[in-house]
């Protein structure tokens, strides 16, 4: 039989990008990445690296430009379709998305989010939340610096991904509700791969495995 290779969407440039390429050398797969190449070869492997915007990736993979795709959790939350799923978990870039309200608001429970406007980069994921707990709120969508919105009066509250706190403390803001927990994620389709690919995957799975492995008893 003749083995294919596999493809990966990986972010160019962002907070999963350095995480994933120690990850692939730490899974022995050697590759010369250039500032500008969009696309790369792995040297001992067959894996073809294709370098994106975070955004793009779950269209990639669900339109079968590219096999896998690493993104976080909370992405593919929002893509929000059963064509995708998990392949696994891989433990860096953990993150929440957080309902944070400035200093100067009261905001005690979900139920004092009625009335009142939210902005986020993630409307679909909090439309869902809002719905489940018969909250009626406005939704305003921002693709970035969602921290800025309460200080300048395009929103009451925010619903953004937090890591440290550091950003909502900067601006004045109190985390009050976690409503997704978020980490980096290898994600394919979910139709079956050919026996070819199947057996790459395989292998850099339990190479992947064994990273994580590594990394968990290290911290024992
Ligand atoms: O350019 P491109 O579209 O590819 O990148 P992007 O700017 O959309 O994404 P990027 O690089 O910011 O984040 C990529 C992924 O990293 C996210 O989808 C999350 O899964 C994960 N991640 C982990 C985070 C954070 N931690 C994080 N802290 N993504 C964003 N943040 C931002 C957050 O939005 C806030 O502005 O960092 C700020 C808060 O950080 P702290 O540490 O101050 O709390
Ligand atoms: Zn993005």
């Amino acid at each position: 039989m003749q083995l294919q290779k596999l493809s990966i969407a990986l972010q160019k440039s962002g907070k999963l990008s350095d995480a994933c390429m120690v990850l692939f050398e730490k899974c022995g797969i050697k590759m010369k990445v250039s500032k500008n190449q969009l696309l790369v070869q792995a040297e001992n492997f067959g894996l073809d690296f294709i370098f994106a915007r975070d955004d793009d990736i779950p269209g990639l993979v669900e339109n079968g430009i590219c096999d896998l795709g690493i993104i976080g959790e909370n992405l593919l939350q929002e893509y929000n379709v059963d064509t995708l799923k998990i392949v696994t978990k891989l433990g860096f870039a953990k993150c929440r998305l957080s309902l944070a309200h400035l200093k100067t608001i009261t905001c005690h429970s979900v139920k004092d989010l009625n009335g009142k406007s939210i902005a986020t980069s993630y409307p679909k994921i909090l439309s869902k939340f809002l719905t489940e707990n018969q909250v009626k709120a406005k939704i305003v969508t921002m693709h970035g610096s969602v921290e800025l919105a309460p200080q300048i009066g395009i929103a009451d509250i925010i619903c953004d991904l937090v890591s440290s706190g550091a950003t909502l403390k900067e601006n004045g803001l109190v985390e009050f509700k976690v409503i997704a927990e978020s980490e980096a994620i290898l994600i394919k389709k979910q139709d079956n791969f050919p026996d070819s690919k199947q057996i790459l995957l395989d292998k850099l799975l339990l190479r992947i495995k064994g990273v994580l492995q590594a990394e968990q008893s290290r911290y024992i």
